[in-house]
């Protein structure tokens, strides 16, 4: 059985589409899960989509993705910018990950534009909304098919 692409969202995510959405889109979790089993579905991949609020389950998750996914998709959230526990985390990690984030964070606050997930990422997508999922897993396809 193929392996499963782990799509791993972090503290706040699950408030999507309830506040802010001139800065994150009206689109829910739910709405950007569903995009991305049907993008996942037509490029013959499966998706494991999960949120957390907690910064271990975070990291468990990210261990067992290490053992079971081919790849990680993941969008840390606020993490990104304080977790060197998730930064630990990936670099022990085998499957290629691509760090998301739904609003451009170099156009932010100089706090979000150091990520502590970019340096062990095999790319960043960032600034087009919920469709950088789906630019996430057409990469991943692209990078486990050919190794671009
Ligand atoms: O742009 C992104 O995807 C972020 O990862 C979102 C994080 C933020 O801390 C990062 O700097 C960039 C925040 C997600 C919080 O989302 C909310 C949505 C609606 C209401 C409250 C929070």
């Amino acid at each position: 059985m193929p392996k499963p692409i782990f799509v791993l969202n972090g503290p706040n995510l699950n408030r999507l589409g309830l506040r802010e959405p001139a800065v994150y889109g009206a689109e829910t979790l739910s709405d950007i899960e569903k995009r991305c089993s049907a993008r996942a579905h037509t490029l013959g991949l499966e998706v494991v989509f999960r949120q957390t609020n907690h910064e271990g389950e975070l990291v468990d998750w990210i261990h067992e993705a290490s053992e079971v996914a081919a790849a990680i998709i993941v969008n840390a959230g606020a993490y990104t910018h304080t977790s060197l526990a998730i930064h630990d985390a990936f670099r022990a990690v085998e499957p290629p990950v691509i760090e998301v984030h739904l609003s451009n964070i170099h156009a932010r606050e100089a706090v979000r534009h150091h990520s502590y997930i970019a340096p062990v990422a095999l790319g960043v997508i960032c600034g087009f909304g919920a469709t950088g999922y789906e630019l996430a897993l057409e990469a991943i396809h692209k990078h486990l098919t050919d190794g671009s």
